[in-house]
């Protein structure tokens, strides 16, 4: 392909040009941050003519869309993946070359985008760069916050959150649209007025309104012209005394109208899997979902006369119930904005609207009491009540007199607004995230809605993008998985197969064991540099990154370690292959014991670390902020991947298949999308331990779990759990870790003691580890396996999850994008 538009010459220029138009200064003068923001204005220069020409071929092709809505975009940095995806990466570090800058510097200079917490938001990103890949006319929409997810500082082994100001020089990749602003409207009451027609007119009045400005950051294919588009709302007040005629001279009105603009994008909510039932998080779901169901009839008006086949041109995927209210949007914008009768409006939304399900955990279910949604959303709460009366006429015929089944599956209920029941009634479609977790939903969380609607159930397991999660994060093994293969992996995962010849080759298992050292050497490096820890790279790296949540039992690994070192203490002769435990996480500001875990983590690397008598057996590694740039790195440098959920509260997971796919061995329970790997690779060639979720969801529901059992039978693990009240890690402060000590054995203090089964899945999970360490030692026999990983990696792209969700759900056509010049 001739790549004119990375003549290195022409690049340059335009990269001094650029530091001289925005900074008045020579290269020689410019700061590192200043010649990034030049590189990603030339870049964005090339993009924005594919851009135009895939914006002109929609509007010429006028293909099926979908919006794809989110709460969370998890984007990470741009420029290098923008670079890749353009094949231009290789000219552009030979540029910045020759200009005396080194490329992987200038990434560095670029804020990581952290618009979401963790999973579900790195989704949406996997997602975007998919559909843009494919070929799949795609709109994300999403909140521009100002601030992201924090940034975590460790400070005396606690977690403090720094405000993560990523707009702060400006971010070069985006671009305001303020022609494509909309109103919003919050509060006030609803007037009803006959109309013309003899039917009801439903008019909000004594409203609040912010106007909604959307910025657009491109979403660039993988060589193919293709840009899609991601837009992201800003929030700004209405023009000051642009107040409804009612209000005119409201003064105080006017000034909480602006205050409304200026609170409402102001900080992504940093929770994962936990609600809070804030007012503010409403009005931010409201806001976007409003902005863009607005656009995305606008745009469909602008070429279609009738409205009655939307769902022919734009179909709706909510990502979980954060943007439910999309629903009611639509019903509302087809029933007072276009006239439409209800039966006319539900027809369209139903088969425009489709929900994915991202969780089980009963308190990441999205209830709104009816006094914060009725208040804030008058004419929408109308809307749902209708919705529910209708549905709950249909529940009685199916059940006719079943009371209990009504109050179970209503949307309103017990003064609150159930989302995710509101989506599934909705919805055409309702997805769970991978098979184990699909299953879940239809036989124990939603049965009672799967057996109203079976067709609407699907499964769809996660995936991530090996473009970014291969071919940026790990150059090294990208290029000798091309040597060996060729290239069609960058935009087939399934070709991996191809490297199942090598697996017993010494010599191709030598160059992949000494390119996992040579990311070892990358990881070290940047450990020693940002946390002042020496580790041995010839040390198993054993990793657990991801939020922190005690369903995902950091604790029991930490647990673990502290077992270990009790051994190693004990008994200093024995056998032992050094490990290097490290972890990332965030916890949510309000999170207590997770909180606690990381002070834990901390502490028990103080003591670990600092022991000369242990010889380096053991490290423990805390990395600060982890952020999708450096779990990049994190993933390619991994020996051992830890996906230790208690079974069935793992959705999917998807950093599971980020290790996979980089040539780490799993350790992991049979949850999430764990199931379907062991399925791929063969479950010898994974650390499988603990309960099944059959089993977990049987002692849950029989209650006859008691941890003190273990406490009082297992010498050992009484011996580590006391160590969290003797002050053996804290300085002799007992009281420190009594709350995660009350945690696994108290049930004064939670409902159930070890709620997620820490003790219970301990000595399996052990034994387990045991093995690991009996496998690294035979060399050829490791390397076999963890190249046996990658080869059966294929299925977990989010190329094959898009194309599932393309063919089952969305039913879109592909885009040719061709530019001329
Ligand atoms: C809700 C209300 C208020 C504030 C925050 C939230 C909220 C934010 C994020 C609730 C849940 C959130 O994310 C859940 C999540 O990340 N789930 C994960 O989704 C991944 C992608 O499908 C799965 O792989 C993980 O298993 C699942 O935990």
């Amino acid at each position: 392909m001739k790549n004119i538009l990375f003549d290195k010459k022409e690049f340059i220029k335009c990269v001094k040009e650029n530091v001289k138009t925005l900074y008045r200064k020579t290269m020689a003068e410019a700061s590192e941050q200043e010649v990034f923001q030049a590189v990603s204005y030339a870049v964005k220069d090339v993009i924005i003519d594919n851009w135009l020409a895939t914006q002109q071929t929609f509007d010429k092709e006028d293909p099926k869309m979908v919006y794809y809505m989110s709460m969370e975009f998890l984007m990470g940095r741009a420029l290098g993946n923008n670079l890749i995806n353009l094949t231009a990466y290789q000219e552009v570090k030979e540029a910045l070359d020759e200009l005396g800058f080194d490329l992987n510097t200038i990434e560095d200079q670029e804020p990581d985008p952290a618009l979401g917490n963790g999973g579900l938001g790195r989704l949406a990103a996997c997602f975007m760069e998919s559909l843009a890949t494919l070929g799949y006319p795609a709109y994300g929409c999403g909140i521009r916050y100002r601030y992201g997810m924090f940034k975590q500082k460790i400070k005396d082994g606690y977690q403090v959150e720094v405000p993560d100001n990523w707009l702060k020089n400006g971010y070069p990749f985006e671009l305001r649209r303020p022609e494509h602003s909309f109103e919003v409207k919050f509060g006030g009451y609803v007037q009803a007025e006959p109309a013309e027609n003899g039917r009801t007119k439903f008019i909000q009045k004594n409203y609040q309104s912010v106007l909604a400005v959307p910025y657009d950051m491109p979403i660039v294919g993988y060589n193919n012209n293709m840009v899609n588009t991601l837009m992201i709302w800003d929030a700004e007040p209405m023009e000051c005394f642009e107040l409804d005629s009612f209000d005119k001279g409201d003064y105080r009105k006017a000034v909480e109208q602006e205050n409304l603009a200026r609170n409402l994008v102001e900080v992504l909510y940093p929770n994962d899997n936990h609600i809070q039932g804030k007012e503010l998080r409403l009005k931010q779901q409201y806001f976007f979902v409003s902005a863009s169901v607005q656009r995305a009839v606008a745009r469909y008006k602008k070429y279609h006369p009738d409205i009655h086949k939307l769902y022919e041109k734009v179909t709706i995927q909510m990502n979980d119930t954060h943007p439910t209210v999309a629903v009611a949007e639509l019903m509302r914008i087809l029933l007072d904005d276009e006239g439409l009768t209800w039966d006319e409006a539900w027809a369209i939304t139903t088969k425009t609207c489709a929900y994915t399900n991202h969780t089980i955990m009963a308190e990441a279910l999205e209830k709104w009491p009816i006094e914060i949604f009725s208040r804030l959303l008058p004419r929408i709460y109308q809307i749902v009540e209708e919705i529910n009366r209708r549905f709950l006429l249909e529940v009685e015929e199916e059940y006719p007199g079943n009371q209990y089944k009504k109050d179970k599956m209503a949307i309103i209920h017990d003064g609150q607004v159930k989302m995710a029941h509101l989506a599934i009634v909705a919805g055409y479609s309702v997805n769970g995230v991978a098979r184990l977790h699909t299953e879940i939903l239809k036989n124990q969380e939603l049965k009672d809605f799967y057996e109203l609607y079976p067709e609407k159930f699907n499964n769809k397991t996660n995936g991530i993008t090996q473009r970014r999660f291969l071919y940026h994060g790990n150059p090294l093994l990208a290029e000798w998985v091309t040597n060996k293969i060729g290239n069609d992996w960058i935009t087939n995962l399934s070709h991996m197969e191809k490297l199942a010849v090598y697996v017993d080759d010494p010599k191709a298992q030598q160059e992949f064991m000494q390119i996992k050292y040579q990311n070892k050497l990358r990881l070290a490096k940047y450990i020693q540099e940002h946390n002042g820890i020496e580790v041995d790279p010839r040390s198993i790296f054993d990793v657990q990154v991801k939020r922190l949540h005690e369903y995902k039992r950091q604790l029991m690994n930490i647990l673990h370690v502290m077992y270990l070192y009790n051994k190693i203490k004990e008994h200093p002769e024995m056998e032992f292959y050094p490990r290097t435990f490290i972890f990332g996480a965030k916890a949510a500001a309000g999170y207590k014991n997770a909180k606690l875990t990381i002070k834990l983590i901390n502490s028990v690397a103080d003591v670990i670390n600092n022991d000369a008598s242990i010889d380096n057996k053991l490290k423990v590694v805390f990395i600060e902020d982890y952020k999708v740039s450096n779990a990049e790195w994190i993933f390619a440098a991994a020996d051992v991947s830890e996906q230790i959920s208690t079974a069935s509260k793992e959705a999917s997971g998807t950093g599971n298949m980020k290790f996979m796919l980089n040539g780490a061995a799993t350790i992991g329970t049979m949850d999430g999308a764990n199931v379907e790997m062991a399925e791929e690779v063969g479950k010898e060639n994974m650390f499988i331990f603990g309960m099944s979720s059959d089993e977990v969801i049987a002692h849950e529901q029989n209650r006859d779990y008691n941890p003190m059992d273990i406490f009082n039978q297992d010498q050992e693990i009484r011996q580590v759990l006391m160590q969290l009240i003797n002050g053996f890690y804290s300085g002799n402060d007992t009281e420190l870790f009594r709350d995660l000590y009350n945690s696994l054995l108290n049930t004064q203090c939670t409902q159930y003691a070890d709620t997620y089964f820490c003790l219970k899945d301990f000595r399996s999970y052990a034994e387990a580890q045991e093995r690991v360490e009996k496998a690294y030692r035979d060399e050829k026999g490791w390397a076999k396996l963890v190249m046996l990983n990658v080869a059966h990696v294929g299925k977990f792209s989010s190329d094959r999850t898009i194309q599932e969700y393309v063919d089952d759900i969305w039913h879109l056509d592909k885009v040719k994008v061709t530019v001329t010049e």
